[in-house]
């Protein structure tokens, strides 16, 4: 997994340019490059070759879904959003260049990802490139990752229009899994599989993001800044819904551990080393099995 990281940062760092008005790109280039787990572009590599793909006709599109995965944390450090100071162990983008280029570059990392898509996605066809477009513009939007966050920052300010349970579920699908089921299923795309394939990974990604955004809760009360690069405990001294709060901490670790064992019987059909490498790793850490 180590060389894919490193072969992802490579792509990462060529796609994206620093060039005039330079504050802009700077910006964008400061939060991408610096050292995330990267496992949304694994996930969506690993799923193309797995089917028979490509390293090199997948990596545009699983670089740019690091790109927006990226945006999404610089909106989301903000502080009219979560206002966290550090990411990725570093001061936020908005820190660093201000406000007003922070949310700059997140909106421009959110339209140059689609725009990298189109001009360097060379092996693809073009009806898989309007597919994966289709995808990303879906997700990305009211349909997906605003869509979770808005339900997040309103059940913050005690406004619940569902249960708190479905409330819970509808941030977790739409903040957090959806970013997964977007890296397999541009990587099914990308391999032309068929509509059973399509489904099992994306059932696969559903599980999986919510079993990570379970692990995010669970880690915000029991890790350090020096493990995650941020601020931790912000969950609880906020009051934040999360699975943790509203289930309990052991109820949460069962559930988490659940979903992790349904993503290994759907997916081990496939002999994944990166797959198993993934869910082996968030698995241990929460057992505190870790090596
Ligand atoms: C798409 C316009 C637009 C807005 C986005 C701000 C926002 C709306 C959504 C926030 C989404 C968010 C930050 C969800 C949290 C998901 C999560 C658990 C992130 C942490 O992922 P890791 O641990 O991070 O993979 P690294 O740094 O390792 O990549």
């Amino acid at each position: 997994m180590k060389e894919l990281i490193n072969l992802i940062d490579k792509k990462l760092n060529e796609y994206m340019p620093v060039c005039y008005p330079e504050d802009i790109f700077k910006a964008m280039k400061y939060t991408l490059m610096l050292p995330g787990k990267r496992l949304r572009p694994v996930m969506c590599i690993e799923t193309a070759r797995l089917l028979g793909c490509e390293t090199e006709k997948v990596l545009p599109a699983a670089c740019a879904l690091e790109m927006l995965h990226v945006q999404s944390l610089i909106h989301d450090d903000l502080p009219c959003m979560d206002n966290d100071d550090f990411r990725r162990g570093k001061p936020s983008n908005h820190k660093v260049f201000g406000e007003a280029n922070a949310v700059l570059a997140g909106d421009a990392l959110l339209t140059f990802a689609p725009q990298l898509i189109i001009e360097k996605s060379k092996e693809l066809s073009s009806e898989q490139i309007v597919r994966i477009i289709h995808e990303y513009t879906k997700f990305a939007g009211a349909y997906g990752l605003i869509a979770g966050q808005v339900v997040d920052i309103e059940s913050e300010g005690g406004k619940l229009v569902k249960s708190p349970e479905e409330t819970l579920d509808f941030i977790h699908l739409n903040k957090t899994a959806v970013l997964f089921r977007l890296a397999v299923r541009m990587g099914v795309i990308c391999a032309n599989a068929d509509k059973n394939t399509f489904d099992k990974f994306d059932t696969f990604a559903t599980k999986f993001g919510l079993a990570f955004q379970i692990y995010d809760d669970i880690m915000d009360e029991i890790s350090s800044f020096e493990e995650l690069g941020k601020t931790i405990g912000k969950d609880k001294a906020t009051g934040k819904l999360t699975y943790v709060s509203l289930y309990g901490m052991e109820n949460a670790k069962n559930k988490f551990r659940g979903l992790i064992k349904e993503c290994y019987d759907i997916i081990e059909e496939y002999h994944s080393e990166i797959f198993n490498e993934i869910l082996e790793k968030l698995y241990k850490r929460i057992s505190g099995e870790e090596e």
